[in-house]
């Protein structure tokens, strides 16, 4: 008897890419795609999807794993427990931020930071490189070096001290960037009126949790929003700006794509879902709300609706950045930090696909196709992960999460499978969850067991890609006459 030609069919089910909806059956021969049609097989194993969702696996391409913070402390995911609940969320490809601090050199870090995504991963996985300390050294020979090795994006920060990079370095960063064909995120805000705001809030007793929030002064993201666009628009440089909170933030985005500058720009649930108010509780609790910037107001996630409607914003990440409410995190300065002492980030590498599946699909806000756009083939494509990731097509890698879009989950910190020991989102209830997901044609996840092992994840080396290339209309606001901008670069 021959042997079937393929090793996997996921049968019945509706398929859904960035663009379509469709009744398909999926074949999978290897780690990829072999057929999408109807009738397809015989294989060694079939998946019966009838009356589920046939999904490309999530792509979260802002998460912090196995990362020390600004100050100095570890977060609470290995890679193996970061990427497990990934899994047990949907996704199927991370990207993480392999971070420099000031007076390490940047190949050390990578290879270190490989180290740990080898051992750990149970999917695919790329890396930010974070620069903190620009010197010769590393723009001049590591960081074009590490670009070539397949690490095609470079994230700063424009606030913490002591990692953020004032405004001189960060145009030699965006040269550096340029030359290297790498693409440039950053968090942006602008950091003079955040530590103006905090001094004079803890001068004055105000250092519960809540007053972090207004420390975040909402024009501080659209002012530093404003200075990078500028900066990048010197070099010809295209940026991604990542985690946009206000309206205003949003609003400068949407202005500076349409002068034709290449600013891509994400949001996450955070943003989408909690607020300010979240924030103030009894005591300490409400640092378990506390990232960087901080949630706004219901008219803020309104806006940020808008623009992700309008593709002003193209993806929606996690900024995954797990932190224990104890001693070893949020804690971490005693038992009652005042709100600078907290270390800022919020778990949500497991719930961002299921909020949004529940708000966009269940609930109708923008649909189907525009939620695989958002949380997988636009991050693809943008960090040049794309045809390989993101998307359900002949010759893709078979990562595909199956879809129960009935089944209601009230979301429980002990049902989260990261180390955080929290869940911003507790008791909320959702319709949809992903229960069988796929990692390039290996079952990974199925009806809540783990079935990959640690380190069978694998390292995605990628350009900058179409995405980081410059627009060719050099030194936008340099003397077009003379362009002597051109000179500089
Ligand atoms: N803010 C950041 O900038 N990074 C991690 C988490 C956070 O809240
Ligand atoms: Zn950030
Ligand atoms: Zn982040």
């Amino acid at each position: 008897m021959t042997e079937p030609a393929y090793d996997l069919i996921i049968r019945g089910g509706r398929v859904a890419t960035a663009t379509d909806v469709f009744e398909a059956d999926i074949a999978i021969a290897g780690e990829t795609v072999a057929a999408v049609g109807r009738g397809l097989g015989p294989a060694k194993r079939e998946l019966d999807a009838r009356e589920k969702l046939v999904l490309p696996g999530g792509v979260d391409s802002h998460c912090h794993i196995e990362q020390l913070s600004a100050a100095g402390i570890m977060n609470a995911d290995s890679f193996e427990s970061a990427t497990t609940s990934a899994a047990f969320g949907g996704t199927t490809t991370v990207i993480s931020f392999a971070a420099q601090h000031v007076g390490m050199h940047l190949r050390e870090v990578l290879d270190d930071y490989h180290a740990l995504a080898r051992k750990g991963a149970v999917i695919d996985y790329a890396f930010h490189m974070i620069i903190a300390d620009p010197t010769r050294q590393t723009l001049e020979q590591d960081l074009p070096a590490l670009i070539r090795q397949g690490h095609g994006s470079i994230k700063i920060f424009m606030t913490y001290d002591p990692l953020k990079i004032d405004d001189e370095p960060l145009l030699d960063i965006l040269v550096a960037a340029r030359e290297g064909g790498a693409m440039l995120c950053a968090h942006a805000e602008n950091h003079g009126i955040i530590s103006w705001m905090v001094k004079r809030l803890l001068a004055r007793g105000y250092s519960d949790p809540k007053y972090h929030a207004i420390s975040h002064a909402r024009f501080s993201e659209a002012e530093a929003f404003n200075r990078l666009i500028g900066m990048a628009a010197l070099v010809d440089q295209p940026i991604m700006i990542f985690h946009v909170s206000t309206a205003e933030g949003a609003k400068v985005i949407r202005d500076a794509r349409g002068q034709g500058l290449k600013v891509f720009a994400e949001t996450c649930p955070q943003y989408l879902f909690l607020t300010a108010d979240d924030l103030d509780r009894p005591g300490v609790e409400g640092a378990k709300w506390m990232c960087s910037p901080p949630p706004r107001r219901g008219s803020d996630q309104d806006a940020l609706w808008t623009a992700l409607s309008l593709g002003d914003l193209q993806t929606i990440s996690s900024d995954h950045a797990p932190y224990r409410f104890d001693e070893t995190g949020k804690l971490r300065a005693g038992p009652a930090p005042n709100f600078k002492q907290v270390a800022n980030g919020l778990p949500g590498l497991e719930t961002r696909l299921p909020l949004l599946f529940d708000a966009m699909v269940s609930e109708g806000r923008l649909g189907l196709e525009k939620f695989v756009e958002l949380t997988s083939t636009a991050p693809a494509k943008i960090y040049n992960l794309h045809p390989r990731k993101g998307s359900i097509a002949v010759g893709a890698d078979a990562d595909i999460a199956i879809w129960d879009p009935k089944r209601r989950v009230t979301i429980a910190d002990d049902a989260m499978h990261d180390r955080a020991g929290y869940t911003p989102y507790a008791g909320r209830t959702v319709r949809g969850w992903p229960i069988t997901v796929l990692s390039r044609g290996r079952v990974i996840v199925d009806d809540g067991k783990l079935l990959a092992s640690p380190g069978s994840g694998r390292f995605l080396a990628r350009s900058g890609g179409e995405a980081a290339k410059p627009t060719g209309r050099l030194v936008a606001d340099m003397n077009p006459e003379t362009n002597f901008g051109a000179k500089l670069l």
